[in-house]
């Protein structure tokens, strides 16, 4: 049995696949839950990749430590999405850490998650983490000027994630951030989103002084050349703390100081695709 994700009826991923595990339609979408060959649990909404046991590292350590490196004494983090609780995770590896906020849509996934996917999961009783589910465009309404960093782990711009790749949606995010915070959300591939790339990146230029894409080569995501794009008035990821930097790479598998400068680097089509401020 062969799990295959369609990009577009332009190409397709194949994952061999022992059994199904889970499925079920929730309020929001197609949840399914697979033991894979090779990559361990993996984990689909309407039928796309989210992450599996095996590979979720590089998605999770890149969404959070290169902003995390960056900011001089991150303590409060929300998360948008991320049900799956593997940006949570990373999040809490960095000792100034006081709260981290995540907001995820769907209950299920994330009940789901803990069964399945208690690598992901097991920071989420922590203390300094506070679970909300609901509307993350809504829920953040009611925060201003609170947050060191704001993370949209969302998924593709279709079905529940959609308004979270537009320019409403970023003036929110700034106006729940601290003056001098950041965010980061995942850009999708300039293989299959260019388009997507190109206006949620001119959506954010057009709040944010800075904006900064960088890549994460996420294997089981469309083309594998993935990326993340970064905003803010005032930091750049090119500031970072490399010390910092380098004692979180000792816990992690794709991270580390090296990387966070080589991410930045971004092949010409790709430069061309976005709308990045320098
Ligand atoms: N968030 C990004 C998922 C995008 C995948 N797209 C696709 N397979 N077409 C994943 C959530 C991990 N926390």
């Amino acid at each position: 049995m062969w799990f295959v994700e369609n990009y577009d009826e332009k190409a397709s991923l194949g994952l061999k696949v022992r059994k199904k595990l889970h499925e079920e339609q929730s309020k929001f979408q197609k949840i399914d839950i697979y033991e894979t060959e090779f990559f361990g649990s993996l984990l689909t909404l309407d039928g796309l990749v989210m992450l599996t046991e095996k590979d979720e590292f590089v998605y999770h350590e890149m969404i959070t430590h290169m902003p995390l490196c960056t900011i001089r004494n991150p303590e409060r983090v929300l998360v948008i999405g991320g049900g799956d609780g593997g940006a949570v995770r990373e999040i809490l590896k960095h000792d100034s850490i006081k709260e981290v906020v995540m907001c995820e849509i769907d209950q299920r996934v994330t009940d789901l998650c803990r069964i399945y996917f208690p690598s992901t999961t097991c920071k989420l009783d922590d203390p300094r983490v506070k679970l909300h589910f609901e509307d993350g465009f809504k829920f953040m309404d009611g925060y201003e000027g609170y947050f060191d960093l704001i993370i949209t782990d969302s998924s593709d711009p279709v079905g529940p994630g959609v308004a979270l790749f537009q320019e409403d949606y970023y003036r929110l995010v700034k106006k729940a951030l601290k003056p001098g915070g950041i965010m980061v959300s995942q850009s999708e591939s300039p293989w299959y989103f260019e388009d997507t790339m190109t206006s949620m990146t001119g959506a954010m230029a057009n709040v944010f002084k800075n904006v900064q894409t960088y890549i994460a080569l996420v294997t089981l995501y469309p083309s594998g050349l993935w990326t993340m794009t970064a905003a803010s008035d005032s930091l750049s990821l090119y500031d970072f703390d490399e010390k910092r930097s380098a004692k979180i790479a000792e816990t992690c598998k794709y991270y580390n100081p090296e990387i966070h400068k080589g991410a930045l680097a971004l092949p010409n089509f790709v430069k061309n695709i976005v709308r990045n401020t320098k």
